[in-house]
C-alpha cells in the first residue's frame, strides 16, 4: 500500500532522576553526599532510507516512544541513558510539528532528531558546598519532548510527468527507465506514484510518474491534485499530451490551469511539452497540434515521441538533461524554508540551546528539585 501522509505520536525518553545518597563506609562516620546523576532520555530519531518507500508502517505503529534514562545511584554512579529510538522513513519525508516543518530528509541515511530526550537530573553530589554539607536535594529528570508529528512524503526526482490520464505517461517511464509501472488503455491506471531512473549519455535522470490530472483536479475531481506533491520537488515538468487529442492547445491550457491552482511555484517550473503516440501520425497533424499549443504559450518547447515505437525518446531525455543541468540546484522550496527561518533540529543546535544545569539551578528557574524529607538523618551518620 502506498501511503504518503501519516500522523504519529512521538515521545522522547524522560531524563532519569538524580540520586540522593551518602557515603556509608566503615571508619568514615560522616560520608559526604555521593548521589549520581540521572541518565539522559533517549531521542526519537528519523533516518531516511532508500529501502523504505511509503509511510504505511506508521498507520500500524502510530506511537513512537524512546526509552527513559535511568536514575542515578550512590557512589556517584550516573544512571544509564535511555536508548534512542531509530525509525526509518522514506527519502523525501517532511516532518511537521504544529504545521511547521521541523525536518526534511532528502538524502539516504540522513538523520534528524524529531523529539529530544530530557536531561537527567543532578544527583545530590553536585549540590555540596562549604555551607551545605548534607544536601538532601537532587534534581528530577526533565521530561522528553512529546507531540503529534505530521509526516508527509514528497518524492524527490529530476523530472515529474504530468498530463491527462491515458496520454502515455507510464508507458514513457517504462520504456526509458527500469521502472515497470502498470499500463492500460483506460484512465487512472496509475493510482500511486512510480519512480524510475533513465540513462542518457552518461547521465542518470530520476523520473516520477503520477496519476493523471483532469480538469477540476485542484477541486478534487478524478484523483484530485493530491499527487502533485510528488512533482513539487522536481526540477523539470515533462508535460505529455496525446497527439490524438481533439485540441492539444486546450489540453495543454487545462493542465496548466490545474498546476497553477495547485501552486504558482509549480506552474513556473521549467517545462518540456511532448506530443505522444505519434508513430504513424501524419506530420501535418503533429504540426497542427504543436501550433495549437504555441497559440496558448508561444514560449513552449514542444517535441514528439512514440513510446511504443521507441521514437524521439533519446532526444527528449537529452533535452531534459540540458534543462536539469542549467537549472542548477535542486528545486526544493520547503527545504530552503527550513534553512532560512525554521531551526533545523540537530544534536549540536539542541545542545547549544541547553544551558548548563548548574546555571539553571542557580537562576532558580527550575522547579523540579526534589527534597528528601523522608530521608531521615540516619542516612547521614551523625
Ligand atoms: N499507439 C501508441 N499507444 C501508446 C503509446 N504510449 C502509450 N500508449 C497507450 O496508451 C494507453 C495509456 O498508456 P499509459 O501509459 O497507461 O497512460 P498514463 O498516462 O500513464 O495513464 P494514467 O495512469 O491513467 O494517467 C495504453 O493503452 C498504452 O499502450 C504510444 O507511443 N503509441
Ligand atoms: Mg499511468
Amino acid at each position: 500500500m502506498f501511503v504518503d501522509t501519516a500522523k504519529v505520536y512521538v515521545k522522547a525518553g524522560k531524563g532519569g532522576n538524580g540520586a540522593i545518597s551518602f557515603r556509608h563506609e566503615i571508619y568514615i562516620p560522616k560520608g559526604g553526599p555521593d548521589g549520581g546523576d540521572g541518565g539522559k532520555g533517549g531521542d526519537v530519531v528519523f533516518i531516511a532510507s532508500k529501502d523504505c518507500d511509503t509511510l504505511v508502517d506508521f498507520r500500524f505503529q502510530p506511537k513512537l516512544i524512546a526509552e527513559d534514562g535511568k536514575a542515578g545511584s550512590g557512589q556517584k554512579s550516573s544512571g544509564k541513558s535511555g536508548k534512542d529510538l531509530l525509525v526509518e522513513v522514506p527519502i523525501g519525508t517532511v516532518v511537521k510539528r504544529d504545521g511547521e516543518i521541523i525536518a526534511d530528509l532528502t538524502h539516504d541515511q540522513e538523520r534528524a532528531i524529531i523529539a529530544h530526550g530530557g536531561d537527567g537530573g543532578y544527583g545530590n553530589w553536585h549540590f555540596r558546598s562549604s555551607t551545605r554539607q548534607v544536601p538532601k536535594i537532587a534534581e528530577l529528570g526533565n521530561p522528553g519532548e512529546a507531540f503529534d508529528a505530521e509526516l508527509e512524503l514528497k518524492l524527490l526526482a529530476d523530472v515529474g510527468l504530468v498530463g491527462f490520464p491515458n496520454v502515455g505517461k507510464s508507458t514513457f517511464l517504462s520504456v526509458v527507465s527500469n521502472a515497470t509501472p502498470e499500463i492500460a488503455d483506460y484512465p487512472f491506471t496509475t493510482i500511486t506514484p512510480n519512480l524510475g531512473v533513465a540513462k542518457v549519455d552518461d547521465h542518470s535522470i530520476l523520473i516520477a510518474d503520477i496519476p493523471g490530472l483532469i480538469e477540476g483536479a485542484s477541486e478534487g475531481k478524478g484523483l484530485g491534485d493530491r499527487f502533485l506533491r510528488h512533482v513539487e520537488r522536481t526540477k523539470v515538468l515533462l508535460h505529455l499530451i496525446d497527439v490524438y487529442n481533439e485540441d492539444a492547445g486546450k489540453a495543454y491550457a487545462d493542465i496548466r490551469t490545474e498546476l497553477a491552482n495547485y501552486s504558482a511555484e509549480l506552474a513556473s517550473r521549467p517545462e518540456l511539452v511532448v506530443l505522444t503516440k505519434t508513430e504513424g501520425v501524419d506530420d501535418e497533424i503533429v504540426k497542427m497540434q504543436m501550433q495549437s499549443i504555441l497559440e496558448r504559450n508561444p514560449e513552449a518547447k514542444i517535441m514528439k515521441i512514440s513510446a511504443s515505437a521507441h521514437q524521439g525518446l533519446a532526444e527528449v531525455l537529452r533535452e531534459l538533461w540540458q534543462i536539469i543541468d542549467t537549472t542548477g540546484e535542486e528545486v526544493s522550496p520547503e527545504k530552503e524554508n527550513v534553512e532560512e527561518d525554521i531551526p533545523v533540529i540537530t544534536l549540536t543546535q539542541s545542545e547549544q540551546k541547553r544551558r548548563p544545569r548548574h546555571e539553571r539551578y542557580q537562576k532558580g528557574d527550575r522547579n523540579t528539585i526534589i527534597t528528601l524529607d523522608s530521608a531521615s538523618d540516619d542516612e547521614f551518620d551523625d
